[in-house]
């Protein structure tokens, strides 16, 4: 965890900043008499980039907007899936285009994840014992390997600064009932297929992805961001060689210079990482911005 980020959060005209996180920040819209409302959020997402579990200290420029845009992309790509939270994409000045106001939820106290490579966490599980969450998968796999199917492998949902961990299906089952952990069991690799459908197409796999739910009423919408670069692991297709970790599509400059003598950084230090140099910036905003227009066949403003 980053050392500090500590600039404040933006002022938004008519909303109450509720919480941050490390690269989004929380508000409540304001009513008529300057009362937070407790029916709706505005989602802001910053430019602010993590590597190696450190938030930067040097913005990558639209980063926010392009998530935005990618997630509401999405949404509506899933919505015979899933109903989703947005309320509205128009937004105050100060956030445009990189805020969404959304529906309040009561959130599920669980990170839905869904596997359809092997890397990671879900690789240190299948190396133990052939298993990730408690599904046998088949032997041979390797870093990288295409599952047969997408699989759910929940975590928990630490505090900020700590790491997730894994959570047992039966846990899941625990904390929400066993109806609805099937539900979001299934939504969940339901959207990473989904994704993988139509990513693929267009050169990115998806490898992994953690989305969100929440209750409105009895209804299971899906909320916070969806199928992002932050939110999932996304691959460049033509590099893509099991046997080793892949390139990931939107970080591999920075972690190349952060982990380069060029950096002077020991990521294992302690020590906050130093400014990105320009050039590592503008090749790292050209990947969020080609993930963008390659994925969606739009061209980003
Ligand atoms: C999302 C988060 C942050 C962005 C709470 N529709 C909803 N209803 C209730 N709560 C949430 C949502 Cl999306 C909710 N988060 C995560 C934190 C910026 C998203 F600082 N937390």
């Amino acid at each position: 965890m980053s050392a500090m980020t500590s600039s404040q959060p933006l002022t938004v005209p008519g909303y109450a900043h509720v919480y941050s996180g490390k690269v989004r920040d929380l508000y409540a819209p304001l009513d008529e008499s300057g009362t937070p409302r407790k029916d709706q959020l505005l989602l802001v997402a910053s430019d602010r980039m993590s590597a190696y579990d450190f938030v930067l200290d040097t913005p990558i420029p639209d980063k926010g907007a392009v998530l935005t845009q990618l997630s509401l992309w999405w949404f509506e790509r899933l919505e015979d899936l899933v109903p989703n939270h947005v309320v509205s994409a128009d937004v105050p000045d100060e956030v445009a285009g990189r805020a969404v106001l959304v529906k309040r939820l009561a959130m599920l106290p669980v990170e839905c994840v869904a596997r359809a490579y092997l890397t990671g966490g879900g690789l240190t599980e299948y190396r133990a014992d052939g298993h990730v969450s408690g599904v046998a998968l088949p032997d041979g796999l390797v870093d990288g390997s295409r599952l047969p199917e997408p699989v759910f492998t929940p975590s928990t949902k630490a505090p900020m600064g700590e790491h997730d961990q894994p959570m047992p299906y039966a846990a899941v089952e625990a904390e929400i009932g066993a109806p609805l952990a099937a539900r979001v069991r299934d939504l969940t690799t339901s959207i990473l297929a989904r994704g993988n459908e139509i990513a693929a197409e267009r050169g990115i796999l998806i490898a992994d992805t953690k989305v969100e739910f929440g209750l409105d009423g009895d209804d299971v919408v899906l909320a916070d961001e969806v199928l992002t670069p932050d939110s999932s692991r996304f691959w460049p297709a033509e590099l893509w060689e099991p046997g080793h970790p892949q390139p990931s599509y939107d970080k591999q400059y920075v972690r190349d210079w952060l982990t380069s003598s060029a950096s002077g950084w020991d990521k294992e230090s302690g020590q906050a990482p130093p400014d990105l140099p320009e050039d590592v910036v503008a090749q790292t905003r050209a990947k969020y911005v080609e993930a963008y227009e390659r994925l969606t066949g739009r061209t980003f403003s």
